[in-house]
């Protein structure tokens, strides 16, 4: 027997992959088993034999919200959640979404299929005709587009990296109609796939950077801790505790860094945060931007005489970006470095002698939160009629204490910040909401990716206004019938349902929708349970039997409709409210 037989046998047994698997196998071998799509031209195929091929495809009614549940994914396990969409309208729909991904740090990746090159280049009218990587590139961490199926596995891999390491972002992937049908051999398909190693490597912070952050902290007489949602991000929980128990710094969480440390912590001073901010003398920030969520660490906030003066506060920053240092205020000590790193460099040079803040300091500020704790107390006591947000809210509070593993969505205005005052969190990573820029409509797609990658109950809590931006996402929650209890906080209208036409014209004024609708009725069209509360007691009843039957459940809780102020805590920035 020589060599010719089984060359012939090769030859006849030579098999094909296409572009089609070699996404899906590109995707699988890095361990991306869940893809957040919106089927059709021309990606359908690649929806279908995902799924043929074990991954989970959960479709959507709207990109965006496939986007914005990818991103939540990112978040919540830092893997790049996968959104995928068809060419032009499908990628613009998820663009958004991508933006959001890229501004909140979260990983990320939208791969959309386009349409032919040759055509869209030259502007000649093609099917969905767009030049999309050019559009994706500014509001992306990266954006790659593959041309040829042997460089699938590379496309993938970079994608993979670019969304995950460093700080983490939103990523483009670009994967044109002919390539999904492209055939190669098999075996060089095989080769051409990258396992990602190290996607995300440590970044470890320069011991002099850590030095001079303690030397800062020791410095302090009033210092304070601020946790950002990079620290939850971050997945380095118990350092974090033990970093802040042992030097007994008190701590602000920032919104999707509630529960990193019980809100109940003895050390928490979010209920003394209007004194705590200008107080302090040291503010070490943990993954958080002195953004305009911080009034950009100066102004009247931090104790500055008028609206851009420096309050005199030294910052201390952990930051995985060097570029973060110096945004807005000077930062005396940047510790550049990823926050698991940084905070156990932090951890060893501390050891175990760190000497408490001085106690007039712990104590004042344990002071004004006592008083401001019994003062919500009394608040949440009342039981007015029609409910308001602080009567609701003190039901929902009761529930997410009882169930401190589910995971709460939260979005709107006057909905988001008593929910975020009034609702305590006990664990890490259980807080998601509308983020950096304050987005309206990440509800229901946050609600399909938290209740997919945790498996956990989730519970949103959504003004009327903000539920709309994704309500019929409903029928996803049915489809998949998922445990996501759904409370929309109704007062008919963004903001509040008492705007009339100044006109007095027929139309409705522009903030008012139809009064006393029944958010309700719209999950049962779907099979979903719908329940209509006026009381707190019908809110609780109805909250307690959706987390133990696990179906999904819409609750429309029937809110005072003056209750709420205008833009909620941001009235500030809305011009005309400030006119007034
Ligand atoms: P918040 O809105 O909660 O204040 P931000 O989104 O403004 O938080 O800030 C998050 C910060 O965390 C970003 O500056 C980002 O670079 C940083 N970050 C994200 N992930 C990590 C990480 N793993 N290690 C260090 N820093 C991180
Ligand atoms: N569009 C998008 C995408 N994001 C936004 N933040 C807004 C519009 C403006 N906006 C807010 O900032 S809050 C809000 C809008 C429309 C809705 C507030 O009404 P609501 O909540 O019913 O959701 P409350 O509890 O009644 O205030």
């Amino acid at each position: 027997m020589g060599t010719v037989e089984p060359q012939i046998a090769t030859d006849v047994q030579t098999q094909h992959t296409d572009g089609f698997q070699l996404v899906i196998d590109a995707l699988k071998l890095n361990g991306l088993d869940t893809i957040y799509a919106l089927p059709g031209i021309p990606i359908t195929d690649l929806t279908r034999r995902a799924q043929a091929e074990g991954l989970r495809v959960l479709s959507f009614r709207h990109e965006q919200n496939a986007g914005y549940a990818a991103s939540i994914a990112g978040f919540l396990t830092q893997k790049p959640g996968i959104c995928l969409t068809v060419s032009a309208p499908g990628f613009l729909n998820g663009l958004n979404a991508l933006a959001h991904a890229t501004t909140n740090c979260f990983p990320m990746i939208l791969i959309s299929g386009s349409s032919e090159r040759e055509i869209v280049d030259l502007q000649q009218g093609d099917y969905e005709e767009l030049d999309q990587l050019a559009i994706a590139k500014p509001l992306a961490k990266a954006a790659y587009r593959v041309l040829h199926a042997e460089d699938i596995g590379v496309g993938v891999a970079r994608a993979i990296r670019a969304a995950v390491s460093g700080r983490p972002g939103g990523v483009y992937l670009d994967l044109p109609a002919k390539l999904f049908a492209q055939s190669i051999d098999a075996s060089i398909g095989k080769n051409s796939l990258i396992k990602v190693v190290d996607p995300a490597p440590k970044q470890i912070p320069a011991p002099e950077s850590v030095k001079r952050a303690l030397d800062l902290l020791r410095s302090a007489r009033k210092p304070l801790i601020i946790l950002g949602k990079g620290a939850a991000y971050a997945q380095a929980d118990s350092d974090i505790r033990s970093l802040v128990e042992k030097t007994g710094i008190p701590y602000l969480p920032m919104s999707m860094a509630k529960g990193l440390l019980p809100d109940t912590h003895e050390q928490c001073a979010s209920a003394a945060r209007s004194f705590a901010l200008p107080g302090a003398d040291v503010v070490m920030l943990i993954g958080a931007r002195l953004n305009w969520l911080l009034s950009h660490g100066k102004g009247k906030t931090w104790g500055g005489k008028g609206h851009k003066d420096w309050g005199g506060q030294k910052f201390i920053q952990l930051d995985i970006s060097p570029q973060e240092a110096d945004s807005n205020v000077r930062i005396d000590a940047p510790l550049v470095g990823d926050i698991g790193s940084c905070v156990s460099a932090l951890l060893s040079a501390i050891g175990s002698g760190w000497a408490k803040p001085p106690a007039d300091w712990l104590n004042a500020i344990q002071e004004k939160k006592t008083a401001n704790v019994a003062k919500m107390s009394e608040t949440l006591a009342k039981n007015p009629s029609p409910m308001n947000f602080h009567s609701a809210l003190n039901v929902v509070r009761d529930i997410v204490k009882a169930n401190p593993d589910a995971i709460l969505v939260n979005e709107g205005a006057n909905a988001l910040d008593f929910t975020r005052s009034i609702v305590d969190m006990y664990k890490p990573r259980k807080r998601i909401d509308v983020g950096t820029w304050g987005i309206m409509g990440i509800g229901m797609g946050y609600c399909v990716a938290a209740a997919v990658v945790t498996r956990q109950q989730v519970i949103a809590i959504e003004g009327d206004s903000a539920f709309g931006f994704s309500g019929m996402e409903v029928e996803t929650l049915c489809r998949y019938n998922l445990p996501v209890c759904v409370v929309v906080l109704n007062n008919n209208g963004v903001y509040r349902g008492t705007d009339v036409n100044p006109a007095g014209g027929p139309d409705a004024a522009p903030t008012v929708f139809v009064k006393g609708a029944r958010y309700d009725k719209l999950i049962e069209a779907f099979g979903g349970v719908g329940a209509h509360a006026t009381t707190p007691a019908e809110l609780r009843k109805a909250m307690e039997e959706a987390l133990r039957s696990r179906k999904p459940t819409l609750i429309n809780a029937v809110i005072d409709e003056t209750a709420g102020t205008e833009s909620g805590r941001i009235t500030s920035l809305n011009p005309s409210a400030k006119k007034k």
